[in-house]
């Protein structure tokens, strides 16, 4: 089943919305299959964000992504890459629409509050440098009341 790469940046996680994002996903019916709480080094930061490397914006954002403590999760279920972009919303939490999470709690693009996979490939890429193969199988027992 399809997999994606989600982190609650260092803002949520100090503004005390992990709990609200989890519980957003979960409701969805999507399935978690890994999570961290965990610092992020210099190292990892520049690799994850590698692609925005020559944007002006690459210092500070690693420099946020750096500064506190992330919630790294994997999240699984059908088309969730794309669907996971819908619940986050765009990139800019000012002009992202209410409902979704950086619509409704962000205002600022540097304070954007979660990152998710951008498509299936990135996920996969994303997923193997933050959990390597530490991912948990299982099904949940709802899931025929989620999928017919
Ligand atoms: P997304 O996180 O929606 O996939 P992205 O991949 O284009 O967006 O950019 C990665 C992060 O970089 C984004 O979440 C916040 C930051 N960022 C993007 N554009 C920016 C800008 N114009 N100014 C400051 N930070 C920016
Ligand atoms: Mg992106």
């Amino acid at each position: 089943m399809e997999r994606t790469f989600i982190m609650i940046k260092p803002d949520g996680v100090q503004r005390g919305l992990v709990g609200d994002v989890i519980k957003r996903f979960e409701q969805k019916g999507f399935t978690l299959a890994g999570m961290k709480f965990m610092s992020v080094s210099q190292e990892l930061a520049e690799q994850h964000y590698g692609v925005h490397k020559e944007r002006p914006f690459f210092g500070s954002l690693i420099e946020f992504i750096t500064s506190g403590p992330v919630v790294a999760m994997v999240w699984q279920g059908d088309g969730v890459v794309a669907s996971s972009r819908l619940l986050i919303g765009a990139t800019n939490p000012l002009t992202a629409d209410p409902g979704t999470i950086r619509g409704d709690y962000g205002v600022n693009v540097g304070r954007n509050l979660i990152h998710g996979s951008d498509a299936i490939e990135t996920a996969q890429t994303e997923i193997a440098l933050w959990f390597g193969d530490d991912l948990v199988e299982w099904m949940p027992t709802v899931t025929p009341w989620i999928y017919e």
